[in-house]
């Protein structure tokens, strides 16, 4: 089979919403030599995108949603792991604390994100989804984690993140720790008003922020956020 063919086979199995035929797929496209950052890019996150559009449109309904997110969850499963710091070009130190905060159950990002920074050498602790803004906390104090990584994608959770952060200030820790925001509802322009210091689209933009942020002289927090791959 050509190398093109494999990943459509992939796109379709998670657009159809096939659990096992995913990480099939995503198996042999992998045995084929495809790069994983490309798998991730066309045969996830887009057609999730697609499929995001369709539902808030009322094409596709809630049972289809769950069917393509496992399906896309069990093929990002068997990517992830082949991701490595080679692809991603360059090396990090540090800890990093991530997770989804409070009301959100979306992990898929998340997990891309963590193996992400993880691939690039960061001690990676994952707190998972439906996180509160108190442990996201805790767990920066304990781990004197340099980055914090917070992630949604509901709209009605975002408020969280500004708990976070004033939490991280009233704990005394705000200067010293990197906050870095992202996820669907969240734009250049609110990351800046929340007083978060890097805002990125997707899990590269995450290394890159990171990277950035570990050449810096400057202590957090920033004056500005860094946007990387924003477009507005
Ligand atoms: C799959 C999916 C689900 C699955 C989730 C499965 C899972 N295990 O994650 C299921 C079916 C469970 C689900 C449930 C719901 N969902 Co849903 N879901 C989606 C869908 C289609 C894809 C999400 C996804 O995985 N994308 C692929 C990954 C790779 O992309 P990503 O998550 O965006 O992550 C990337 C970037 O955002 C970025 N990133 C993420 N975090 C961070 C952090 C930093 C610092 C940086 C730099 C980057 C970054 O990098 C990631 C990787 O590149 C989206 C549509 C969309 N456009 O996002 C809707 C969507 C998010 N869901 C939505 C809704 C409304 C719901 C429900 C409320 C539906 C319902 N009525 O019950 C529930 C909520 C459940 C809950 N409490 O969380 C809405 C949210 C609208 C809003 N703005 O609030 C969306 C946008 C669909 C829509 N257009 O209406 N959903």
């Amino acid at each position: 089979m050509e190398k093109e063919k494999y990943l459509e086979a992939l796109k379709a199995a998670v657009v159809d919403g096939e659990e096992d035929d995913s990480a099939e797929a995503a198996q042999a496209a992998l045995d084929a030599g495809l790069d994983p950052l490309i798998l991730v890019n066309e045969a996830i996150q887009k057609p999730l995108e697609k499929v995001g559009k369709d539902f808030e449109n009322g094409d596709v309904y809630l049972p289809e949603l769950i069917l393509v997110g496992d399906a896309a969850r069990s093929a990002s499963d068997v990517i992830m792991p082949h991701i490595s710091a080679e692809d991603l070009e360059g090396s990090l130190q540090g800890k990093a604390v991530i997770g989804v905060v409070s009301g959100d159950l979306h992990d898929i990002g998340k997990n891309i994100v963590a193996a992400f920074l993880a691939a690039q050498g960061l001690k990676v602790i994952d707190l998972g989804t439906d996180v509160a803004p108190k442990t996201f906390v805790e767990t920066v104090v304990r781990e004197n984690a340099q980055y914090l990584v917070i992630s949604t994608l509901l709209s009605t959770s975002r408020p969280f993140y500004r708990q976070i952060i004033s939490l991280l200030e009233a704990r005394g820790k705000r200067g010293e720790t990197f906050i870095l925001v992202g996820g669907g509802p969240v734009t250049p322009k609110w990351a800046n008003e929340i007083g978060a210091d890097g805002y990125g689209r997707d899990a590269k933009d995450a290394v890159n922020l990171c990277r950035m942020m570990a050449d810096l002289a400057q202590k957090p927090p920033l004056a500005e956020p860094i946007l990387v791959n924003a477009l507005t």
